[in-house]
């Protein structure tokens, strides 16, 4: 079953989309604008999104170019819908990163038949990516959260401690572990507990540069290789992204949330004898005293 994902902030108007193509036989998820958006591309995980322009907050337009910037090989197509008729306000749209324009009032037939031509385009990408190898297990990303997985990890290691050889460049390693992830399994279930990974490593994600490098390094542990940043950055970045987990609920069912806190050990790579082993084990000593410390904290 597709999924689809309306960027609307007037209820009545989703609504009515909602009730459009749910009777299409789409699974449909809204979104009131584009922050939220932005949170509910990660969890949700449309196939296809119909966003309006103006939206409190953050614009549609603003969203798909942070969108764009944010996810590796982003490729969910946009359709924005607007009561603008003004050729400026359309060629902004796909300049944005759009992939189609509706006018307002929408027409129905219309709007079924440009989401299916989106979902052509989608599904064709989706499977000459599995082509690829992109989705398949032993690829280079992690199926369950879309980011890089450990063998990523290892190369891109490899690379960067190149760079730090050759260039004298600065390099930090953040390792992140949720708290208490056990007990979220046992008391909420498996499921729960993977929808808590997903929307995780969307926040993490959302939340970097794009220079730096977040992997899934196994479990509920993921890394962030952080390029020209230095130990003092890295607890910036580490601080800001333990807040953001800490501070806004998860979602994890319709309208069921939970807290979830995380804990964070940072190394800074040395120009002597530095290996990625070394760098992780100094990274894994200092999540260890953030555990040790009461959890929900940033140490190096
Ligand atoms: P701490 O605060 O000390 O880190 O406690 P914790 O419970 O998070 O630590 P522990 O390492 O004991 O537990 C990690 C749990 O993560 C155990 C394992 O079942 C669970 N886990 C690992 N991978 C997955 C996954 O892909 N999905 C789900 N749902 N659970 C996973
Ligand atoms: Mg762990
Ligand atoms: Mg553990
Ligand atoms: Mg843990």
């Amino acid at each position: 079953m597709s999924r689809v994902m309306i960027v609307n902030d007037s209820s009545l108007e989703g609504r009515i989309l909602l009730d459009l193509l749910s009777r299409r036989g789409y699974q449909v998820g809204i979104a009131r604008d584009g922050i939220d958006a932005l949170t509910m591309v990660k969890t949700f995980q449309p196939d296809v999104i119909i966003s309006d322009i103006v939206l409190p907050r953050m614009s549609g337009l603003d969203m798909v170019r942070r969108l764009k910037e944010a996810v590796e090989d982003y490729d969910i197509p946009v359709i924005f819908a607007s009561s603008s008729d003004a050729k400026h306000d359309r060629l902004e749209c796909l300049k944005a990163g759009g992939s189609d324009y509706i006018q307002k009032p929408i027409d129905h037939e219309e709007l079924v038949l440009r989401v299916e031509v989106a979902l052509r385009h989608k599904t064709s990408i989706d499977s000459l990516k599995r082509r690829e190898g992109i989705l398949r297990a032993g690829s280079l990303r992690d199926p369950l959260t879309g980011l890089y997985n450990r063998r990523y990890f290892d190369q891109k290691m490899a690379e960067e401690l190149a760079r730090v050889d050759r260039y004298g460049s600065i390099l930090t390693l953040i390792m992140l572990d949720i708290d208490h992830f056990k007990r979220i399994n046992d008391n909420y279930g498996h499921l729960v507990g993977d929808k808590v990974l997903i929307t995780m490593a969307g926040r993490l994600k959302l939340n970097v540069r794009a220079t730096d490098t977040v992997c899934r390094f196994g479990g509920e542990e993921f890394a962030i290789i952080a390029a020209e940043t230095d130990l003092k950055g890295a607890f910036a970045l580490a601080e800001k992204m333990r807040e953001t987990v800490a501070n806004e609920p998860f979602f994890v069912a319709d309208g069921k949330t939970l807290s979830v806190t995380s804990s964070f050990g940072i190394s800074q790579c040395s120009r002597i004898n530095e290996t990625s082993q070394t760098l992780i084990d100094r990274a894994d000593k200092a999540l260890y005293e953030a555990k040790k410390c009461g959890r929900n904290r940033v140490e190096w």
